[in-house]
């Protein structure tokens, strides 16, 4: 009753549906440099995204999440900001920008940016009067005299201030011959880290929130959150304290495992900064009535994970958990992928929300990863579970990783390696290549004569428009899949994970007083007939509403739960009959309106190969 109370009170100040959007999100991340070319200089840019807004209403998508966009020298295509405040050139201006929010709100699209607070770009005037001491400029950083030693000859050398590495290898440190300090890069050289011990950084990058929030966006997505604090120098005698050997056999002192992470990693202070933002953009909920979006990425075990969804007295997030991506192979059998599901539904807090993401700008394509086969499959399945769904562009036509060769790589991780051969096993290159809309020169992505990453061979059979004429196709699919996720059973109800086999998996979403939806994955190489009379809830009478491409059972045909036909490497969604059990309204648990703060998981293990 308490709970039903507190919905009201909250209701009372925007609606409903303004308020829970977020719980059943369907996010789509667009990475912009590689969707739609509107100029013809090669590179993607926020007018082409605005052009494609109405396909994205289209397919049904609830919020998009831009890569950055902001002014960037592009060491690392715009993970690197020179200005939090202004549009990358090449991506077009703050007008066009205004433009694109506009059009997505017209279209019921919601924005969510990308946030990047763990570091600047080197070449950002914040760095610069830093290095110059100009206040209050002069703390933003993490700046460190170095150490002094002592060679086998008696001669003074200079250290860097501790052991410290940086995810990219090499020492996490810097010298910066203007200042005469070190200053602490966790990423690449250009990417200084911020000093979140500063007051002044704290409230600056409050500010580029509100900037943002004030324009309208629906939330942020940030980036690398477990690695904004360091050690505090003062609790180690005004050093930063060197961290302790991993000892992991046939590792140096470059490579980042060498190390274990004690003091530039998931410190308690990071916490206390995502539950403020946290805050922040609640305070948003009033003045622009719509819940705000904060999805954070961070990599870290499960139980540091969880501290993200927030504390007994602080609202916190959501933490984006990669369990699809990391722990989700080609051989993964539908065991393995229900003990995936149930162990993050184990561990979430209670009332809080589930989220599932098969894809990213950093990994490897499902299909490439784990299989044309399983295209339908992973993405069914992340639409159909509790929670916040997220899709990578052309994850819904089942693009596949591009070749890209040694001499068109662009890929800082790629051209790291300088080696033309083992570039291919780290670069992230190839999950990057142009959005491929139709058979038309550059897959219809841009007009001009070469495009910044080179488009996917198979673009004149693997395109967007072949699949929307295609009788079935990966869209087709996902569509209906998507037009199905607004059922009140996907929306609210219990869910239930079985595997029949190693190789069939089952998905029952089941609300009383509503029509129960079911998910049913056949891995296999050859068709399975099921009988699903042991679920004794699920009503008897099933219709297809949507149909995988490698099925042979067609949308719309019914069928009853004691003999289902599967074809090989087969996804299925079906509709039940009404399920019952009691009162709709009364029978089933409303859960709080709770903050939305996604704590992304980045993996960066490929790049210590
Ligand atoms: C390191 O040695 C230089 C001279 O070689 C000296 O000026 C400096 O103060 C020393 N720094 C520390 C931290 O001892
Ligand atoms: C120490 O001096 C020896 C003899 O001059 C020289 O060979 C060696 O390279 C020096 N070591 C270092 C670390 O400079
Ligand atoms: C910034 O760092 C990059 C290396 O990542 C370097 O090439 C560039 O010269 C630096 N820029 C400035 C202004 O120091
Ligand atoms: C971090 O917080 C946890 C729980 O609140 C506590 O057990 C732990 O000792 C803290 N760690 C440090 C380094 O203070
Ligand atoms: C958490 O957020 C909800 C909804 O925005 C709000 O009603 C509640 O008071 C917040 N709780 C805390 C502890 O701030
Ligand atoms: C996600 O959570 C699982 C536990 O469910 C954990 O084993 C895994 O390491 C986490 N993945 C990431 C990328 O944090
Ligand atoms: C899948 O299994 C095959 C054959 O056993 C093996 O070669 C391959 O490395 C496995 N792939 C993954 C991602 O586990
Ligand atoms: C790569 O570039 C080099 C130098 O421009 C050229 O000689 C070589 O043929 C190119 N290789 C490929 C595979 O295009
Ligand atoms: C399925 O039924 C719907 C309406 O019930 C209809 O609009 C649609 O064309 C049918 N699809 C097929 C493939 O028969
Ligand atoms: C988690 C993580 O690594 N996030 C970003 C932090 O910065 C690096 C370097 O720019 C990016 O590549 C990552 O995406």
């Amino acid at each position: 009753m308490r709970l039903l109370i507190v919905l009201l009170v909250v209701a009372s100040a925007a609606s409903a549906s303004e308020l829970d959007w977020w719980k059943t999100a369907l996010i789509y991340q667009i990475y912009p440099r590689s969707f739609k070319d509107s100029n013809g200089d090669g590179i993607g840019d926020l007018n082409g995204i605005t052009q494609k807004l109405p396909y994205l209403q289209q397919t049904g998508v609830d919020a998009v999440w831009l890569s950055p966009i902001y002014k960037s020298p592009m060491y690392d295509f715009g993970y690197d900001i020179a200005d939090y405040r202004e549009i990358q050139d090449e991506y077009g201006t703050m007008a066009d920008f205004d433009n694109l929010l506009n059009e997505a709100k017209s279209l019921g699209i919601r924005v969510v940016l990308d946030f990047v607070p763990n570091h600047t770009s080197n070449e950002s005037a914040w760095f610069e009067r830093s290095a110059a001491r100009a206040a209050p400029y002069g703390d933003y950083y993490v700046w460190a005299d170095g150490r002094n030693a002592t060679d086998e000859n008696g001669t003074v050398y200079a250290m860097p201030p501790s052991n410290w590495v940086s995810n990219f290898r090499k020492s996490a440190w810097e010298y910066h011959p203007g200042r005469g300090q070190y200053y602490l890069h966790q990423f690449v050289i250009g990417q200084p880290d911020l000093n979140y011990r500063s007051d002044s950084v704290q409230e600056a990058m409050k500010d580029v929130l509100r900037f943002w929030l004030d324009k309208g966006v629906s939330g942020f997505r940030v980036d690398a959150v477990n690695k904004l604090y360091e050690a505090d120098p003062n609790n180690y005698g005004g050093v930063y304290p060197d961290e302790p050997l991993s000892e992991i056999p046939g590792l140096g002192p470059d490579d980042y495992e060498y190390l274990i992470h004690v003091y530039t990693e998931n410190l308690n202070e990071t916490y206390d900064v995502v539950y403020d933002w946290r805050d922040l953009l609640d305070e948003y909920i009033a003045t622009q009535g719509e819940y705000k979006i904060m999805m954070t990425e961070t990599y870290a075990d499960l139980s540091l994970m969880i501290k993200y969804y927030g504390t007994k007295t602080r609202n916190g997030s959501i933490p984006f958990n990669f369990s699809f991506l990391e722990d989700i192979t080609m051989n993964s059998t539908a065991w393995d992928i229900k003990t995936v599901i149930d162990r993050w539904m184990t561990y979430m807090p209670s009332g809080r929300v589930a989220n599932w993401v098969n894809g990213n700008h950093d990994k490897s394509r499902v299909g490439t990863r784990q299989g044309v086969d399983r295209i339908d499959a992973m993405n069914m399945l992340a639409l159909i579970l509790p929670g916040v769904a997220v899709t990578y562009q052309g994850e819904e036509i089942g693009m596949v990783d591009g070749y890209v060769s040694w001499n068109d790589t662009v890929d800082p991780w790629g051209c790291n390696t300088d080696d033309p051969v083992a570039y291919a096993s780290v670069s992230r290159d190839p999950e990057r290549t142009p959005y491929q809309w139709d058979g038309s020169a550059h897959a219809g992505f841009s007009t001009a004569a070469s495009t910044w990453l080179p488009v996917a061979d198979n673009y004149l059979t693997l395109n967007l428009a072949a699949q929307i004429a295609a009788q079935k196709s990966h869209y087709h699919f996902y569509k209906d899949v998507v037009a199905n996720r607004k059922s009140p059973a996907i929306q609210e109800g219990d869910l239930d994970t079985k595997a029949l086999s190693e190789s069939l998996l089952v998905v029952t979403r089941l609300l009383p007083g509503e029509a129960g939806m079911l998910g049913v994955v056949n891995l296999a190489a050859e068709a399975q007939t099921i009988d699903l009379t042991s679920l004794k809830i699920l009503p008897s009478d099933l219709e297809v509403v949507a149909s995988g491409v490698n099925c042979a059972l067609e949308k719309n045909a019914t069928l009853t739960k004691s003999s289902i036909p599967v074809s090989a490497h087969c996804a299925l969604l079906f509709r039940s009959g009404i399920v019952g059990g009691g009162n709709a309204a009364g029978a089933h648990y409303l859960s709080l309106p709770l903050v939305l703060l996604v704590v992304a998981t980045y993996s960066i293990t490929a790049c210590f190969s």
